[in-house]
């Protein structure tokens, strides 16, 4: 049955579009807001997209799961919504369906996912109506929910929510809860099933010993929100083997008193019980601007991830346009030599290519592209050699005296230094324009030469470089008018450069509930 929307819900629809900030290529909701990608997975050649979504307005508030399907991973078919709130009083969902995950239980596509009600969150259950529908439209709540009543009770926590699943090969479920313990830090806590319904308490397989802010660097803060327990992926280039003894990630969003921090991963190994470290990365440097990722395998066995690109408005901006938050593009997971985690963006994103423009190479001053849009993908290797004063700056220039400039510096041994200065990028009242700094260690450069990629989408701004992420939002008056102007100084010489426009992916006539 099509429900035809209210003229309200066409109107929001139409506020979100007539906002020059809305991105084109990246995953919005219709209108209202969005958080957490969730359920991610691949059937039968389908993508699946559930994310955490208000379509009542621009607010977190009453989460229900969007849903959306796409056979290559650029272009996105909105379905019914997967999970509405239960009536006030009528479950433990009533006050919103949080973060989850979907696995396949013996044939059944199964949602795990966070009840919430009145501010506590429990773990709760969902099947597919029709296993064989491969849309999976629509989705059965079990009647026994909550599957697990709360934390456990031998512990004072913070917070308790988010899910990872897995099956061992013996057939026992397996799940991690985020949490954190009081006094002491983050913490996954691991239980196991045999029917996903009855779960015993099997410990925490991790717990952070960082209670203090902002003593180490990074901070992996008090509560470790949306955890995800992975296999290391493949290598990032397969003639390579990684020396060291990482099997496992396990990654999580790290969150304080309300504070969406940023995501990180412990690289280490994994027993079956417990997850040992050998050591802490980002997983990507633009903080809360990729924040609660989720990965998955894909049927070419790709470790895929999606992270949630928070606003940089402020709420009121927000509520004004009618809509927030976008995806990242889809990235790929790979281990690279020094056995840390590697995010680069899949290569489906390279279709979106249009109109390429190659900028001048070899010089040592500057040029700026004819090309001009809102959405840009620009790709470039720059040679820093080994003068510590060398410096490649690339601009974003959106006219109206608004730049957003990304400055390259080499950093001797250590590698190279990527800073964001985002202070000139709007003059929207209001918005958070704080620099941001990505450090590319030495070890994933290929001798002095650096790749470095920005992706730009109305105010999405994606940067890559030595397989490191940097995500951020920045709200230019006039984004159709931005070029992209790159600058060699000192000893830098720029190898290569190219500037594509990008095709939109946004599909058209979307409505809020579909
Ligand atoms: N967002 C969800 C939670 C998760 C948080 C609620 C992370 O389940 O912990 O929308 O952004």
């Amino acid at each position: 049955m099509t429900i035809l929307p209210t003229e309200s819900e066409a109107a929001s629809v139409e506020l979100a579009e007539s906002d020059h900030a809305l991105p084109q290529f990246h995953f919005t909701p219709p209108s209202g807001w969005l958080n957490d990608p969730n359920g991610l997975c691949q059937r039968n050649g389908s993508h699946h997209l559930f994310y955490q979504y208000n379509p009542e307005g621009a607010s977190h508030h009453r989460i229900h799961w969007g849903h959306a399907v796409s056979t290559d991973l650029l272009h996105w078919r909105d379905l019914p919504i997967a999970l509405v709130p239960a009536d006030p009083g009528t479950g433990p969902d009533d006050d919103g369906c949080w973060s989850g995950v979907i696995v396949d239980d013996a044939g059944i596509p199964t949602i795990v996912y966070s009840a919430n009600h009145d501010n506590r969150q429990t773990a709760a259950v969902a099947v597919a109506a029709n296993p064989a529908d491969p849309d999976l439209v629509e989705w059965r709540k079990d009647p026994d929910n909550p599957v697990i009543a709360g934390p456990p009770p031998e512990f004072a926590t913070t917070q308790f929510r988010d899910h990872s699943v897995w099956r061992d090969p013996a057939g026992t479920w397996h799940q991690l809860m985020g949490s954190g313990l009081v006094g002491r830090g983050g913490t996954a806590f691991a239980y196991s099933s045999t029917d996903m319904r009855t779960w015993a308490f099997d410990g925490p397989v991790l717990v952070g010993d960082q209670w203090d802010r902002g003593e180490t660097d990074p901070w992996t803060a008090t509560t470790w929100e949306c955890p995800d327990l992975i296999e290391m992926p493949r290598m990032a280039d397969p003639s390579e083997s990684s020396h060291e003894a990482a099997t496992h990630a396990l990654m999580f969003s790290a969150w304080d008193e309300g504070r969406t921090i940023e995501s990180l991963a412990f690289i280490g190994r994994f027993d079956g019980r417990s997850f040992t470290p050998t050591g802490l990365q980002r997983l990507d440097w633009g903080g809360r601007h990729a924040y609660a990722p989720q990965s998955y395998l894909d049927e070419r066995g790709r470790r895929i991830q999606i992270a949630w690109m928070q606003e940089a408005r402020d709420d009121a901006s927000m509520r004004e346009h009618g809509w927030c938050g976008c995806m990242s593009v889809p990235r790929e997971l790979t281990t690279l030599p020094d056995g840390s985690l590697g995010v680069d963006p899949v290569e489906e994103v390279s279709e979106l290519r249009r109109n390429e423009e190659e900028l001048l190479v070899g010089f040592t001053g500057g040029t700026a592209s004819a090309t001009t849009g809102a959405q840009l993908d620009a790709e470039f290797v720059v040679d820093l050699g080994h003068d510590l004063t060398s410096t490649v700056t690339i601009d974003l220039e959106h006219g109206q005296g608004e730049t957003t400039r990304l400055t390259v510096t080499a950093a001797g041994e250590d590698g190279v230094e990527v800073v964001l200065d985002r202070s000139a990028s709007t003059h929207e009242q209001g918005a958070d324009t704080a620099e941001l700094t990505m450090a590319v260690p030495a070890k994933a450069l290929f001798g002095t030469a650096l790749g470095l990629r920005l992706i730009f989408d109305h105010s999405a701004l994606e940067v890559f470089a030595g397989h490191r992420a940097m995500s951020a939002r920045i709200y230019p008056s006039a984004p159709q008018d931005t070029r992209v102007r790159v600058d060699a100084h000192g000893g830098a010489r720029l190898r290569s450069g190219s500037v594509w426009t990008m095709e939109s992916t946004r599909a058209s006539g979307r409505v809020l509930r579909p």
